[in-house]
């Protein structure tokens, strides 16, 4: 029987690359993310290439209302779910502190911390239920080192760090495995999302070093997520070779 796993944030970068990887290697697919359009040609793709099943659902991982209707509403064979990834999330806007807008704050917040926990907090009781499961939480090296003008992205991605220790510990008799990835510098979309669309200022992060790419991030994911059922990988720190931590990279 093939393997379900639902990724959020599957529209693009680390998400849509999983979702490619694990379609090539047997995996029915929950993709979700809100750009519908994005959804649907990719579960028409991979579903014709690979022969997998793959189910496309729409709505914002902020909601709490729209993260349990879709998971209440799934069909009981989708139930299911092998693995979780908790991929969506995003950083919006780069300053110090006090010149902070409190919008983009509420986005990351809104994103990373508290969709990340309405999509654990409908999952895991399917997973408690069939006695098995694996939960990855996409963290950041931003939540191991802070960096000047990260403040509430790093905050975000430390929350992710606590919650995903504290989630292992809670699933630990449930036989659930939680994985925290931690990358570094890697070229998605997530730096034009995080400078607001100017695709010049988005490629500064990447000028000079050799960047990681979401296939990079995949073939983690696929890896963590292939191990023998007695062994997990609680916490994973990958970055670029020319990037120390958060803070050092090595520009040529
Ligand atoms: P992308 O911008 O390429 O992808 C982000 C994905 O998140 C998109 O599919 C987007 O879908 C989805 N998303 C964002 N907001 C929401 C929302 N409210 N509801 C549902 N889906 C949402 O970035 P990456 O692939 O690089 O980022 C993926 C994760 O990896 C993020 O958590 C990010 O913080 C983390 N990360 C990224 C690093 C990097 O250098 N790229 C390094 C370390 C961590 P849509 O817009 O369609 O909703
Ligand atoms: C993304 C890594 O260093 O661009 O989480 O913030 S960084």
């Amino acid at each position: 029987m093939k393997r379900i796993a639902l990724i959020t944030g599957a529209t693009s970068g680390f998400g849509e690359a999983t979702a490619r990887l694990l379609a090539e290697n047997s995996y029915n697919l929950i993709i979700s993310g809100r750009r519908k359009d994005r959804l649907g040609s990719l579960q028409k793709e991979l579903a014709a290439k690979f022969g997998v099943d793959i189910l496309a659902l729409s709505f914002d991982v902020r909601s709490k209302e729209e993260v349990n209707n879709a998971i209440d509403g799934l069909p009981q064979e989708w139930k299911k779910i092998d693995v979780l990834v908790n991929n969506a999330g995003l950083a919006v806007g780069l300053e110090h502190i006090q010149n902070g807008n409190t919008d983009d704050w509420d986005r990351m917040i809104d994103t990373n911390i508290k969709g990340l926990l309405y999509m654990t907090r409908a999952v895991a009781p399917l997973m408690v239920e069939q006695g098995h499961g694996h939960i990855v939480n996409i963290g950041s090296t931003a939540g191991k080192d802070v960096y000047e003008n990260g403040n509430v992205y790093c905050g975000t991605k430390f929350a992710v760090d606590a919650i995903s220790k504290a989630t292992r510990i809670d699933l630990l008799k449930h036989n659930v495995k939680v994985t925290q990835i931690c990358p570094g510098l890697a070229e998605t979309e997530f730096s034009i999302v995080r400078f607001k669309g100017d695709k010049e200022k988005a490629k500064t992060p990447y000028a000079g070093i050799d960047a990681m790419t979401a296939e990079d991030i995949a073939g983690i994911i696929l890896y963590v997520i292939s191990l023998p059922p007695h062994l997990c990988i609680n916490d994973l720190v990958v970055s670029p070779t020319a990037q120390a931590n958060a803070i050092y990279t090595y520009k040529k």
